[in-house]
C-alpha cells in the first residue's frame, strides 16, 4: 500500500454534560481527524483524541497538530507497506507523541481492513460479536448530582460505573454511591492525583467493594503503586503509567498492577494496544479499553479493540448520546442494555457524515 494523500482536520463538538477530572474540566472537545487515501482511492479514517491542555499527558491539540503535519504526514507519504504494523514501526521514528501517532495508526488499520474486505475487529484478532460497556462519570458539584448521573446510567443498562476521584472528592461520594447502589460494579479513577502518604483514603476505598482503583499515583510512580497494591485487596489498574509495552513489562515485574486499562491513544495506536493486550493476557492480567471521549471514528476503533479475548471487563465505550447531541459519523455508536455490537462490515464500520463534519471543522489541510 502506498498512501497518496493525507488530510487533517480539526473538529469541534460540544459535550452534552461538563466533565471534570482531578486535573481539568471540559465542556467541548477538539479532536483531529486523519483521512489517508491509498493509490486505489481507498480511504481510512483515524482520530487524534488529545485533550486541549497537557493535563492527562504531555500532548495537546496544538502539539498533535504540529507533529501530525510536520512529522507524521511526511513519514506516511514516503512509505510503502503490506501491513499496518509496518507503518506503525515507521511512525515509531517519532518518539512519544502517542496520541498523534495513534490517529495515523488507526487510519492505516481502517484502510487496510477496508482494502482486505474484513471487519477491523477481525483484522485485530477480535472474537466477540458484542462488547460490554461501562460509563465514566466526572466529578460533580454535589453528591446528589452524582447520584442522579449514576441512576440514569444504571437505568440505561451500563455494566459498570467509574467515578472520577480527587483529594476532597473520594471516600464520601463513593460511600454514597455504594449505599444507593449496593450491587453495581463500581470503580474509581484518580488520574494520578494522590501521594503515597494518602494511606487512609486507600484503606477506606479498599472497603467499598470496588472492582479496581485506577491510577492513584503519578504516571512514573511505579514503585509507589506496587507498595500500595501489596496493602490492598482491591486491584490497582494502571492507565497513565503505561504508555509503552515496555512500561507494562516493568509494571508487571514490580507487581504494580492487577488490571490494565488499554487506551488506543495513550499506547500510540491499535498496533501497540494489541501488543499490550497480548502481553497482559499472557500474564493473566484482565484488560478493558479506556476512552478519551472519542468521536464516532475513535470509538469505533475502541469497540473493535474491545472484541479481543483479553478484554474481560466492561470498556469505556459508551453510546454516542452519552457524550454528544450528534456524533460525526453517519450512524452513532449505540449501546443497548450495556452492550455495543461490533460491526461485521469491512473496515471501521463507521464513516464520517461529511456534510456534518464540514460544519464542525475549523481547520483543514
Ligand atoms: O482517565 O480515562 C481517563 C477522559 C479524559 C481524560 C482521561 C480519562 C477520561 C475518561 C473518559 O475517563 C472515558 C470515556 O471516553 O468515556
Ligand atoms: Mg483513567
Amino acid at each position: 500500500i502506498r498512501i497518496s494523500h493525507v488530510e487533517l482536520r480539526r473538529v469541534r463538538l460540544p459535550l452534552v454534560h461538563r466533565f471534570q477530572t482531578s486535573s481539568h474540566a471540559k465542556r467541548e472537545l477538539e479532536h483531529i481527524l486523519v483521512a489517508m487515501t491509498d493509490q486505489d482511492g481507498t480511504v481510512g479514517w483515524g482520530e487524534i483524541a488529545s485533550p486541549s491542555g497537557p493535563h492527562y499527558c504531555a500532548e495537546t491539540v496544538e502539539s498533535c497538530w504540529a507533529v501530525a503535519r510536520d512529522h507524521l504526514t511526511p513519514l506516511v507519504l514516503g512509505a510503502s507497506w503490506e501491513h499496518p504494523a509496518e507503518l506503525a514501526a515507521r511512525l515509531g521514528r517519532v518518539r512519544g507523541n502517542h496520541f498523534a501517532r495513534a490517529g495515523f495508526d488507526m487510519a492505516a488499520w481502517a484502510l487496510w481492513s477496508t482494502a482486505r474486505d474484513i471487519p477491523l475487529a477481525r483484522a485485530l484478532g477480535g472474537t466477540r460479536e458484542r462488547v460490554e460497556a461501562g460509563v465514566s462519570l466526572g466529578i460533580e458539584p454535589t453528591v446528589d448530582a452524582l447520584l442522579e448521573q449514576v441512576s440514569q446510567r444504571v437505568a440505561e443498562g451500563y455494566r459498570r460505573v467509574k467515578l472520577k476521584i480527587a483529594p476532597g472528592w473520594d471516600v464520601s461520594p463513593v460511600r454514597a454511591v455504594r449505599a444507593a447502589f449496593p450491587e453495581i460494579p463500581l470503580h474509581v479513577d484518580a488520574n494520578g492525583a494522590y501521594q503515597a502518604s494518602d494511606r487512609d483514603v486507600f484503606r477506606d476505598l479498599d472497603r467499598a467493594g470496588l472492582v479496581m482503583i485506577e491510577q492513584p499515583f503519578a504516571p512514573r510512580a511505579l514503585v509507589d503503586h506496587a507498595r500500595l497494591q501489596a496493602t490492598l485487596e482491591t486491584p490497582i489498574c494502571l492507565d497513565e503509567s503505561v504508555e509503552e509495552v515496555d512500561d507494562l513489562v516493568t509494571a508487571v515485574q514490580l507487581k504494580a498492577l492487577r488490571i490494565l486499562n488499554v487506551k488506543v491513544s495513550r499506547m500510540g495506536g491499535l498496533t501497540h494496544a494489541v501488543r499490550a493486550h497480548d502481553l497482559a493476557r499472557a500474564e493473566g492480567i484482565p484488560v478493558w479499553c479506556g476512552g478519551m471521549h472519542e468521536f464516532g471514528v475513535g470509538r469505533a476503533a475502541n469497540v473493535a479493540l474491545s472484541s479481543l479475548p483479553g478484554f474481560t471487563l466492561p470498556s469505556d465505550v459508551s453510546g454516542s448520546d452519552k457524550y454528544y447531541a450528534r456524533d460525526i459519523t453517519t450512524e452513532p455508536i449505540r449501546c443497548e442494555s450495556g452492550l455495543v455490537t461490533v460491526p461485521a462490515v469491512a473496515g471501521l464500520g463507521r464513516t464520517p457524515d461529511l456534510s456534518f463534519l464540514r460544519e464542525c471543522t475549523t481547520v483543514r489541510i
